[in-house]
């Protein structure tokens, strides 16, 4: 077999396209809105964008389409982290162009933005594009890294869209890829090279988002896929009622996955890291909190539970950045080759002890020994600490098995503690499209063809209105610098689209903050199943909870 039957069946899904894009491209009208300005420091952005800030907001709608309809040749590009849909905005971006003109030709640059300074692609043609309609994962032309922010990037991006009669290039990222979007722009624009560039917005970490841009794609695919996987393990929890999960789930920085999985699935615990860094909670702080779950359905006989931990939750603890800090300092230049240079653990111990503050080594000495070990293993190129390697899912449990002990010995506590660690992140990131994603980023692709044929540059393609019908969702544009400010970056001053963290005022953490105390002691699990792709909407078309009550 060829094709799994579902891969076959969603070849054929027709994803929902906004209401105003269903008329046809002759039919589609754009309307400009406000002159926009950045989110802060307006008058830096404007002088680092003289050529793309400040553009209105655009709105198309039902008309007469007065754009010119000459050959248009685009090219794309996949950036960073696979989400599930990047197919489906190069689908969508893919029929608007060949419905416009069957003459206009798509370009793929392979690998991610390298694929453009290396002039390395792939011409998109029906049967090719006919393979990953509705799928998951970006192998269509694969994903990478590479940032692209120097001028002779730009320059050589440049030629290679001269050599091919590149008009436009669209840009799927988060909001490193955005931000880097805007400075090409920009650059294009200055220099008059008539190349557009126009971002999608993605990441399944849901923080490239604000008052214009409802969600980033893959978000909604990837929470629902973790929280099918959180739902199993929470009612295997309540089956055999031996084991306390600690699940820890992907999001580099902010919280929204873990925030989402915890509406879906009600688990006993879930950490959120901008509470954590807005309360500067201590990691024992944190041990305590959790402890104090377990000690309380301990003492109704209930000696398992279920924990979400945020990816990025222990960079959010003061002490434990200030360790980070410090271990960072500690290993500079050549200090790290006299450290690797020690035999044993335990002269590896004494140096540590040596060079760290007396703060700062009152938290490394709580840490689980293979915690400790872990943060002096793991270095990126520059030779820092890769804090996103640091298992915070064992790291927790460990604590909090430290807490149960102390307590077992004062009285307080007469359970059983036995933990399971579980890491997701990969399992979700190439789910084939929930219906709502494969929606949305369909609409993103084609709506970005829109823009281009149009003529902006420097957009992002937005849809909104998005926890409302396909039909009723709203299409356009709005200008990227409008989401930026400045923010130091390695020691300089750089303009940057705004990250969002969970706000701890927004109403999806307050609904969580409500009814989490009575998740913490009883058994509220919610079992959200798999995502399904045929059958009545209110099962399938459903956004996340997280948007629902976002615009409630
Ligand atoms: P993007 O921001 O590029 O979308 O990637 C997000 C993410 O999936 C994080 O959740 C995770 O920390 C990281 O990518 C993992 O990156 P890698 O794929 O390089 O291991």
């Amino acid at each position: 077999m060829k094709y799994s039957p579902l891969q076959q069946a969603r070849y054929e899904y027709a994803p929902k396209l906004p209401g105003m894009l269903r008329h046809g491209i002759t039919e589609i009208s754009v309307k400009e809105g406000n002159e926009t300005q950045s989110v802060a420091d307006q008058d830096k952005i404007k002088a680092l964008f003289p050529n793309t800030y400040g553009k209105n907001e655009i709105t198309f709608e039902k008309g007469q389409n007065t754009a010119p309809s000459k050959k248009q040749v685009v090219g794309v590009i996949l950036s960073g982290g696979q989400a599930p849909g990047g197919h489906n905005v190069i689908c969508g971006l893919y029929d608007a162009l060949k419905a416009t003109n069957k003459e206009n030709v798509l370009y793929g640059f392979k690998k991610g933005p390298s694929g453009l300074i290396e002039d390395d692609y792939v011409i998109f043609d029906d049967a090719f594009i006919n393979e990953y309609r509705n799928t998951g994962g970006f192998d269509i032309i694969g994903s990478g890294r590479t940032k692209l922010e120097t001028n002779e990037q730009f320059a050589i991006a440049a030629d290679v869209c001269k050599k091919h009669g590149i008009t436009a290039i669209v840009i799927i990222g988060g909001d490193d890829s955005n931000t880097n979007a805007a400075v090409l722009a920009e650059y294009f624009a200055a220099n008059n090279t008539g190349v557009q560039v126009i971002g999608c917005p993605k990441t399944i970490d849901g923080d490239l988002k604000n008052e214009d841009i409802e969600c980033s794609f893959g978000f909604d695919t990837a929470t629902k896929t973790y929280s099918e996987l959180i739902g199993n393990i929470e009612r295997d929890a309540n089956s055999a009622k031996k084991y306390w999960h600690f699940i820890k789930v992907m999001g580099r920085s902010a919280s929204h996955v873990a925030l989402e999985c915890a509406l879906e699935t009600q688990p006993n615990i879930c950490l959120i890291s901008e509470e954590v860094a807005e309360k500067k909670m201590s990691l024992s702080q944190i041990a305590d909190y959790i402890a104090d779950s377990v000690e309380k359905r301990a003492a109704k006989g209930m000696n398992f539970g279920v924990a979400i931990i945020p990816e990025g939750v222990v960079e959010f603890v003061p002490e434990f950045s200030a360790l980070i800090a410090e271990i960072n300092e500690l290993l500079a230049g050549s200090k790290a080759e006299e450290f690797n240079a020690l035999a044993t653990w335990a002269d590896k111990y004494a140096f540590i002890e040596k060079g760290l503050s007396k703060e700062s080594m009152t938290v490394f000495a709580i840490l689980p020994q293979g915690i400790q070990q872990q943060l002096f293993l793991e270095r990126d190129p520059h030779g820092n600490v890769q804090v996103s390697l640091i298992e915070s899912e064992k790291l927790f449990s460990a604590l909090v098995a430290d807490k149960l002990a102390t307590r077992k010995k004062n009285g307080t506590y007469n359970g059983k503690f036995n933990a399971l660690h579980h890491f997701f992140g990969y399992e979700g990131r190439c789910a084939f499209p929930s219906n709502f994603d494969s929606d949305y980023c369909y609409s993103l692709g084609y709506n970005a063809f829109m823009l281009i044929q149009y003529g902006y540059n420097g957009y992002l393609s937005k849809v909104s209105n998005l926890s409302k019908p396909a039909t009723e969702w709203v299409a356009g544009g709005m200008p990227i610098t409008k989401m930026m400010n400045i923010e130091r970056r390695h020691g300089e001053d750089k303009p940057v689209i705004k990250k969002a963290l969970v706000e701890l005022d927004g109403k999806p953490f307050k609904f969580f903050e409500a009814n989490r105390e009575v998740w913490a002691v009883e058994t509220s699990y919610l079992y959200p199943g798999a995502i399904q792709y045929y059958g009545p909407a209110e099962v399938c078309d459903i956004t996340t909870r997280t948007l629902a009550l976002e615009k409630e």
